[in-house]
């Protein structure tokens, strides 16, 4: 919070804003505590921390930094220009980390802090990728620019300093554009942090950082491979460990790694032994949360030094099992023959797992979603499933290519968050599609599939105690809240005041009384269905076969599989992919000795998998090491 600070002295304020977006009334997206610290925030924050250590604008103009998350903080402009004219006028705001979807509220943060003079400066994944990807800067950016705010495009990382300098001489430009450069990592001096004071209005222990930025493939709704390149750019061990230290320092123990593959990390094993010797050496009870491809169980001991490293959970880029979609979108990489194989072998060791899925894919119909999710059910053995809207997200190849054809895409930015439909479909009306997402939630979450998940999580020896809060989040947002549960949050904060510009002010009795009642509603609802699932986890710790569970996607991968799972056989698409794995096994002499016709191209078999039952209870001495969870991510 901003404190006021009355000086004697100038003194340049710096005060950096991860904006939030709106909901489909126009209220910013609050929460007393949101999920969990922005790392594009601890980024920028540790960065401009470092520049004023280093006294770099001089001894005679102190830098004061300050960061706030407005998922968890109300951002009060009034208050900001004020403590800056109050320490003689020289300051800068740093609108960070800005994504498309919250674009719109930056702006509208920004605008009356243009109109008090202050200096304002927006960076992020929609500048970044909007300036890599398209040949002319959208309306929305330009009219950013006509406020006088400025726009840096890029990694903060080589070129803050710069901004700051400019800043204080009142200079800055209109646009900072460094997409030609990707900073080195390794050993940056101030890598991404923030104080515990902050933290603590996320929800519990958890903090994330990058350990590497960019990934090798090519999907065409991917935004990454355009703004963080495809080239992997890596933390040192020593900057892992130094980042590491500090929150351990200041307790906190959990760590979401944002990389978006860490699996591609050139130097995961690097990293991952460092933080093996500090848990097992160093007695560092450190744990994260990682996000792979699901090829990631073919890099030998991928799996084995995850779970050493204190890795618990697991965020798995699935998709679609339509090898047709997957091949449209150049997710190639994405075999549905190595699904099982992957998924086992996080079981195998006790992970819990969180897959995506993007719904809207070309072929996508309500009937083959509704259809594919029930062949995911019985026969992937996953934990969470989380859904998406195919988004052309400015900076992805898909938007380049609908806005270059001038196909219609939504020019409301605050709809980019994956959960709105904001183009059109070839087989599906946009109604259908946002039926489609909406329902996919409660296809996947039935009682009785919440049963089947707790059920192969006991017998494959994680805990439950860990698992039934994720399961409760990720089955509950959508329901409950109608957000997503990346962006969902404990107790919805709602201000009359903080409505979208160009909306209108409700009244106060139209506004509480509706607020009122949705609190209620909400608290209801939640209490119902955590005791509802409380009582289906008390059912399968009750059973005392429970441990003994068996079913068709805890069995071993075996040839036979392609005759009769229908993950394999329900399209043509499905049946061609097992086709050309066979293939490829039999030239190789993976999956069935050489033999062909090889049907395995599917088999478990060397580190892909090792053979181990992942539904017998000896995996049992994984329970012990995960406890209570702090957060429902990590
Ligand atoms: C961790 C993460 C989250 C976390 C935390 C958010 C955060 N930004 O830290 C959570 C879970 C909250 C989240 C939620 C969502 N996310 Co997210 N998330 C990520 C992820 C994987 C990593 C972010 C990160 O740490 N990047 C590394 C940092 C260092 O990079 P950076 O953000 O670009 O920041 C650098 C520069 O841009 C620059 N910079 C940034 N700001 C500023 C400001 C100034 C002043 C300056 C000088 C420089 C500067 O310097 C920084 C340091 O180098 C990214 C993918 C990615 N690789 O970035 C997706 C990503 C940002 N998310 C995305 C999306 C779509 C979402 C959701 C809508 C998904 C959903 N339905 O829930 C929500 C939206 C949340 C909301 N409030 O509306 C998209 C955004 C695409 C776009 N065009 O905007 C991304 C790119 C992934 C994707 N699918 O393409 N996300
Ligand atoms: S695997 Fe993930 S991060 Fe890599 S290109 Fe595909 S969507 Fe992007």
């Amino acid at each position: 919070m901003l404190k006021r600070t009355r000086a004697t002295k100038a003194r340049f304020q710096l005060i950096l804003i991860k904006p939030s977006h709106y909901d489909n009334d126009g209220y910013v997206v609050q929460w007393i505590r949101s999920t969990m610290p922005s790392n594009s925030l601890a980024a920028v924050y540790s960065l401009a921390k470092g520049a004023a250590e280093r006294e770099l604008l001089g001894p005679d103009l102190p830098i004061d930094v300050m960061a706030m998350d407005e998922t968890n903080t109300r951002v009060k402009t009034k208050e900001i220009a004020r403590r800056i004219a109050e320490n003689g006028g020289r300051g800068l705001v740093g609108i960070v980390g800005v994504q498309s979807n919250e674009f719109p509220r930056a702006v509208d943060i920004a605008r009356p802090l243009r109109e008090a003079g202050v200096q304002v400066l927006i960076g992020g994944f929609h500048v970044s990728g909007c300036l890599a990807m398209l040949k002319e800067l959208p309306g929305d950016i330009k009219e950013a620019q006509s406020l006088g705010v400025s726009i840096y495009a890029g990694e903060a990382e080589e070129g803050l300093d710069e901004v700051i300098l400019d800043a204080a001489r009142g200079e800055l430009r209109p646009l900072y554009d460094h997409m030609k450069h990707l900073p080195d990592i390794g050993n940056i001096a101030s890598p991404p942090f923030l104080p515990n004071d902050f933290i603590e209005r996320t929800i519990g222990n958890v903090t994330s950082f990058d350990a590497g930025r960019g990934c090798p493939f090519q999907c065409s709704f991917c935004t990454i491979i355009n703004v963080q390149g495809r080239k992997s750019r890596y933390r040192s061990p020593d900057s892992v460990e130094q980042i590491l230290r500090m929150n351990y320092d200041q307790g906190i123990n959990r760590f979401f790694i944002t990389d978006d593959n860490y699996a591609r990390n050139k130097d995961w094993e690097a990293i991952f032994d460092r933080i093996i010797k500090l848990r097992e050496e160093d007695g560092m009870d450190v744990r994260f949360c990682i996000q792979v491809d699901t090829l990631c169980h073919k890099i030998p001991g991928f799996i084995d030094k995850s779970k050493r490293a204190g890795v618990t959970r697991v965020f798995i880029g699935l998709e679609n099992i339509n090898p047709a979609n997957l091949i449209a979108a150049k997710k190639r990489q994405n075999k549905i023959t190595e699904y099982r194989k992957m998924l086992l072998e996080w079981k195998r060791v006790g992970i819990i797992t969180y897959a995506g899925y993007i719904l809207g894919f070309e072929n996508d119909t309500p009937e083959s979603i509704r259809h594919d999710l029930e062949i995911i059910k019985k026969e992937l053995p996953l934990d969470m499933l989380e859904f998406f809207i195919l988004t052309p997200l400015p900076g992805s190849e898909d938007h380049k290519v609908l806005h270059e054809k001038g196909v219609w895409m939504d020019p409301d930015m605050n709809k980019y968050d994956v959960e709105h439909v904001v183009t059109g479909h070839p087989k599906m009306t946009e109604a259908e599609w946002t039926e489609a997402y909406r329902t996919a939630w409660g296809i996947y979450y039935t009682d009785e599939h919440f049963e089947t998940i707790i059920r192969r999580a006991y017998a494959s020896g994680i805990n439950l105690r860990s698992l039934m809060p994720v399961l409760f989040w990720f089955s509950s947002a959508v329901p409950v809240e109608g957000v997503h549960p990346l962006q969902w949050g404990i107790f919805r904060i709602k201000y009359r005041h903080d409505r979208r510009a160009g909306l209108p002010l409700e009244s106060p009795f139209v506004f509480y009384g509706r607020y009122a009642a949705d609190i209620a509603r909400k608290l209801v609802l939640v209490a119902k269905r955590w005791r509802h699932l409380k009582r289906i986890v008390r059912k399968v710790e009750a059973d005392p076969h429970a441990k003994l569970y068996k079913d068709e996607a805890l069995t071993p991968v075996v040839d036979e599989d392609a005759e009769h799972m229908e993950l394999y056989t329900q399209n043509e698409a499905a049946r061609t992919a097992v086709e050309r794995e066979r293939r490829v096994a039999a030239k190789t002499g993976n999956g069935n000795g050489g033999k062909a016709p090889a049907p395995a191209g599917l088999r478990t078999n060397g580190h892909q998998g090792n053979g181990h039952d992942a539904g017998l209870p000896d995996a049992e001495h994984h329970i012990n090491e995960q406890n209570e969870p702090a957060s429902p991510l990590v």
